[in-house]
Parts: structure tokens; sequence; C-alpha cells
């Protein structure tokens, strides 16, 4: 049963925040029925350097797909998030670095600092041969350089890729081999909970395989992070502070097409390898800059906290971007929520008076199993605004957030949406919606939210389905980088004439949505998203192993577990050191975050006679809901059934 107890608005919200109820819905309104109009307006938000004619050209008619946002119009992104904001808060400041230890200081830098070293460093690209269009890879932990990073790229025009920090070499080279990247930025060590990550020896064997299929990347910045010893490169390595010290400060921003690519972030699908999520600059930076406006009530002087790693699009979009956009104050954190002690969060949140705390369920749940007293013993006065992403929230970890972390004073924006559509699509508003815990409440403005049902008949009223976007919306990724197909089959080919989310979702009689999680073959650990595909190729590259399937199953913290069948090659012997050497290659192949939860041996796996794995069957098993495994007479051999779960049950 959901939580269907409703929190309505309070009055000081409704009265101060930008948008209450009747302007919401006057705005939506307006959203569908104008969409010119109001995108043309709000397109104000930003600064154009020639100001467009066009506003909407798109269409997602199979296979035509179209998707373009004030195509004629130009300006430069940095520029919106820097250069725009000196004339009033140039000593403001933009980012509030807060390092992984609590003993070592935090960095303010302000907008002026800012435009100095992003600047400086789009320079020392220029100088090292980046061009306009260029990939530029960047490998770093949550520090300032990786805003930086970012802001220097758009400066010049090069389109960024950001890897999570947390990957191993193999999936950094895949990725710098996919887009062809020349330049890499990355650093000698990242710190994450006291424990160094080894960043450069990472890239060094990232870019040593990257060459071996012909990929070459010619530069390496390296930023020193923790004074740890690695190998430079004669030639190739340049350490980041020596390059930016020497550049000239002055770089005037390029203009840019509004749908010219700004980055590339690799994300996982259900099958084959991640797809480079390609965005671009016009749309993307308002749909960003307006999610977080409205969606988070900024105001001037608020100190806003996405707790996001860059490497994912919420921090793409909300530590970096969007608040930048807005002449916010953002805050970068290094860290990890439980060290030294759970409470790191909230002191955090105490040390620089946060008003607004974005996270992702995982690290709530995660925190709420630490007990209240860490909560507790912190103020967290300053707060006034919380927000979760990632992943659904249930019920029991959204009324600890409210209740313990918010002092029942916060309301909690439940926001749902994708690395693929840039921004926020279904979520509440602070001043204008009533809140039900583990909803992500009603659409944002100008996203038509459909559910189909598996013919692709769109329901009316109240109902389940697969949740589907009827039309496009500025933020939405254009392509996938070097394989439209892929992107046009992906997103548009099942439900011809509209986008498909990947999501199930539910809608109640209010017209409230609860997403109900992946209904394709992508796994959401912690947050994270990771194709069961990739997982299986991992395991079957072990030589001792014959076949795999990977399946997800309810885990309490980290919402789902990976749960692996290995099927072995002939002649070996099943034992608890291989699991754990399974565990480990896993690990060193994809990265930590891919760590298979449950292995369970399976001399066979449930196949249909055409050979498909029948991972309905298999997912059940996980879950240990063995009472509705269904027809099980189609399959090759009906018998494996009986085998997996006696093997499953044998071990509790
Ligand atoms: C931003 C981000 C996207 C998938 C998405 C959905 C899940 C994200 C959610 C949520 C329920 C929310 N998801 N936010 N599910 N409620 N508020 O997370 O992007 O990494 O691409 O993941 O995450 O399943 O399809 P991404």
């Amino acid at each position: 049963m959901t939580d269907q107890t409703l929190y309505p608005v309070p009055e000081r919200w409704a009265e101060r925040a930008y948008i209450d109820a009747d302007r919401y819905a006057e705005w939506y309104r307006k959203s569908l029925d104008d969409p010119d109009g109001f995108w043309g307006e709000q397109a104000d938000r930003l600064d154009w350097i020639r100001r467009f004619t066009k506003v909407k050209n798109t269409s997602f008619a199979y296979p035509d797909i179209t998707i373009k946002w004030f195509e004629d119009g130009t300006l430069n992104v940095s520029a919106n998030c820097i250069d725009r904001h000196l004339a009033d808060r140039a000593e403001q400041t933009a980012i509030i670095f807060e390092p992984d230890s609590p003993d070592e200081t935090p960095r303010h830098i302000t907008y002026r600092e800012l435009h100095d070293q992003v600047s400086r460093l789009a320079n020392v690209l220029k100088e090292r041969g980046v061009r306009r269009g260029d990939r530029v890879t960047i490998y770093l932990p949550m520090i300032p350089e990786a805003a930086f990073a970012m802001l220097a790229c758009a400066r010049i025009g090069a389109t960024h890729s950001v890897v999570f920090g947390g990957f191993s070499p193999d999936s950094l080279a895949g990725r710098i081999e996919d887009c062809r990247s020349t330049f890499l930025i990355t650093a000698d060590e990242g710190l994450r909970g006291g424990k160094p990550v080894p960043l450069k020896a990472n890239a060094d064997k990232a870019v040593e395989r990257a060459a071996a299929e012909g990929v070459n990347v010619k530069s390496v910045l390296v930023v020193r992070r923790t004074g740890g010893t690695v190998e430079m490169k004669e030639g190739r390595d340049l350490w980041f502070h020596e390059e930016v010290a020497r550049a000239s400060a002055d770089c005037p921003p390029v203009e840019m097409g509004a749908e010219d690519p700004l980055f590339i972030l690799y994300t996982s699908g259900s099958t084959g390898k991640p797809k480079g999520v390609l965005h671009t600059t016009g749309g993307y930076l308002l749909y960003a800059a307006m999610t977080h406006r409205i969606v988070f009530d900024y105001h001037d002087g608020n100190v806003y906290w996405c707790a996001a790693d860059v490497g994912w699009v919420t921090g793409h979009s909300y530590v970096v971007y969007g608040p930048l956009a807005n002449g916010a104050t953002t805050l970068m954190f290094e860290g990890v929520p439980n060290w030294p002690t759970p409470a790191r969060i909230w002191e955090v949140v105490d040390r620089h008076g946060v008003n607004t705390l974005y996270t992702a369920p995982t690290a709530i749940r995660s925190l709420m199993g630490a007990g209240n007293d860490y909560v507790q013993q912190t103020s967290r006065k300053s707060l006034r605004l919380l927000g979760t992403v990632g992943e659904p929230i249930n019920p029991e970890a959204w009324h600890w957030y409210h209740h313990v972390v918010g002092e029942d004073r916060c309301p909690i924006m439940d926001t749902w949406w994708q690395t693929e559509t840039g921004g926020h699509m279904i979520t509440p508003l602070p001043g204008a919606t009533a809140l039900k815990p583990g909803s992500a409440t009603l659409p944002f403005f100008g996203i038509r939210p459909v559910l189909v049902d598996g013919e692709g008949h769109a329901l009316e009223g109240a109902g389940d389905g697969n949740l589907c976007i009827a039309d496009s919306w500025p933020g939405q990724m254009r392509t996938v980088y070097g394989d439209h197909k892929r992107f046009v089959e992906t997103y548009f080919a099942l439900y011809k004439g509209k986008y498909f989310t990947g999501d199930g979702c539910r809608r109640d009689a209010d017209g409230y949505y609860w997403i109900t999680g992946r209904v394709d073959d992508v796994l959401n650990v912690s947050g994270h998203r990771l194709g069961t595909a990739e997982v299986e190729s991992s395991l079957v590259a072990h030589p001792k192993v014959s076949e795999a399937a990977v399946v997800g199953y309810p885990h309490d913290l980290k919402g789902q577990g990976i749960y692996c069948y290995v099927t072995l090659m002939e002649g070996e012997e099943p034992s608890d050191e291989l699991k754990k050497e399974l565990r480990d290659w896993v690990r060193r192949d994809i990265g930590p975050i891919a760590s298979p939860d449950q292995i369970q041996f399976s001399p066979g796996l449930p196949k249909t006679r055409s050979g498909k794995i029948m991972r309905r069957i298999l997912r059940k098993i996980a879950e240990d809901d063995y009472s509705n495994l269904g027809d099980t007479s189609t399959l090759a051999d009906p018998g494996v059934v009986d085998n997996l779960v006696g093997n499953r049950q044998n071990r509790r």
C-alpha cells in the first residue's frame, strides 16, 4: 500500500515562492497550448548573443525524429554561468568546496575567481590543440577543478565527456574510444572517506588501452589533489596548476549555436555498451537553469547543496550548470555521507548554512539506519527545502527525511528525471504542490506524460502503465553520440509518436504520478544506472564462466541489489573462493558500483526454445517468490527451474 497522506503547501511557501498553485495551473496550460510563446518567453532567463527567431522544431514521428530548440539562436554556456554575473556578484561565492576530510579547510570560490580559473584553463586547452567540437574527457573527483574543466570546454566550444571517478580503467577506456577523445583531464588521486583513489594510474591504463584500439590521447592534464606519487609521461602529461598559472586569464567565450553539442554523458541501457547521451547548448541550459530556479525556489543569497557527483547527470545539471546559470552559491562535497561519522552531511549543512539539500534515497536510507542521534546532535536550522532523486523513495525514508532531518518544516521535492531528459520532468514545486510521500507528483511545465499499456494504447485517468512523454521539451537529449539509429530505436520505436522512458508508473485519482521502477533490463543500484548486460558480459569474460544471467532484487539500502546466476565451464567447481574471485573481477572490470551482491552457481539457466533467458523467472527466484513462476512449459528444459529453486532454498 502506498501512503496517501497529503502534505499541503505550507502557507509561507505559497506566499513567497515563485510559483504558487494558480500560477502552476496557468503556466502549465500555456506551456502545452502555446509552447512557442511559453518557451520563447522563458528563454529570457539566458543571455543570447543572437536572439533566435524560431523556438520549437520537433517531431516524434518514427523514424524521422527531429529535436531542435531555438535553432538559429547563439550563446555561450560559460558566459551565461560566469561572465554575466560579474557585474553584480563578482565577489559572491560561486562554489563552496567542502573537502573529504572535515579537518581540511573548505574553499570559497567567487564568481571573479571562477572567471579567472575557467578562462586560464580554456586557454590551456586551446594552446594544447583542443578545437571547437573536439571531445575532452574529464575523469576527476568532486573538486572545483571538475567544474572549471566543464566550463572551460563550454567556453571554447569543446564537448566534454565526464567519466565518474569510480569507474575502472576499462570503463574509462571504452568511453574515450567511443567518442574518440584526444584530451584527458584527471587528478593524481581522489579522496573518498579518507582513502585515496588512484585516478592517474587508472587513467594511464585507460590511455594505453585506448591507444591499442587506435584512439590516441595526446595530452593528459593532471590536477594535484593529494600529492601522491604518480608517473608523468614526458611530452604527454602536464600539471594542471603549472599550465593554468602560465596561461592568460583573457579568453573570450566562443559564439555557439543553440544546437551545438555541449556534452556527452555515458549511461547504461538495457542492451550493449553504455550510450553516449548527447546534450546541446541552448535548450539544455535553459531547462537546467529554469528547473533549478523553480523546483528549488532558489533566491539570491541562498546556499544550495546537491550532493551528487559530477560524474552523473544530476551533478551536471544541478551542481554545475543550473545553479551557476542562476548566479547561485553551489556546494561541492568531495566526501561520503558516513565518514568520519554518519553526522557528516548534517555537520556540513551547519558549517555552511545550507538552505537546500538535494540527495538520493539510498543515502537517506543509510543515514536513517545509523540512528537519529547523529542528526539530532546538529542544528540544521538553516535548512528550508529538501530534495531527492535517482530512484523511488520509500515512504519510511521520506517520513524520516521530512520529520527527523527537516523537522517537519522543509517540503521534499521528489524529482523524477533521467540522463536523457537533462532536467526535472515530474516533480513538485514547493509553493504549488501538495506532497504525497513516494510520489514525484505532477509534470513540470511543457511535459506531457502518457501512460501506455503493452500495446501502446494511452490510458486515461487512474491506472498503471509504461511511462512515455508525448512531446519534446528543451532539455531533451538530441542523439546517442555516433549512433543516431540507436537513439531512434531505443526511445521511439516501441511506442510510435512518443518518447519511452523505460520506467513503469501509476497515476492515481488526483493525477499524481508514482514511478514504480524500470520495466527494462536496467538496474538502479544506489541510484546508479547499470545494465544487466554489462555485468553479464563482464562475468562471461572470466575464463571459468560459461554463462551468466543478472537480475535485480529488492535491497534494503541500495534499492536494488545485483543477483548473478553463473554457469561454470565444464570441470570447474563452485566454491566461496570463486565467488569472491568473480566479485573482484566485476569490480575491477566495471567499477565498485557493479559489485555483485549475490552469486548463485547454476548448472543451467531457464531458456526458451529459441534460446532467450527467461529473466522473469530468475527475478522471482532472486526475490524468494516461488508462488507464481508462471508458465514454464515453454522452456527448453523445465527441470532447470526446480534445480534453481532447490539450490536457492538450500542456502537459506
Ligand atoms: C536523474 C537520474 C534515471 C532513472 C529513471 C528512474 C530512476 C530517477 C527518480 C527515479 C523514482 C525518482 N529515477 N529519479 N525513480 N523517483 N524521483 O537519476 O538519472 O541516472 O539516468 O537514472 O532513475 O528509473 O529512469 P539516471
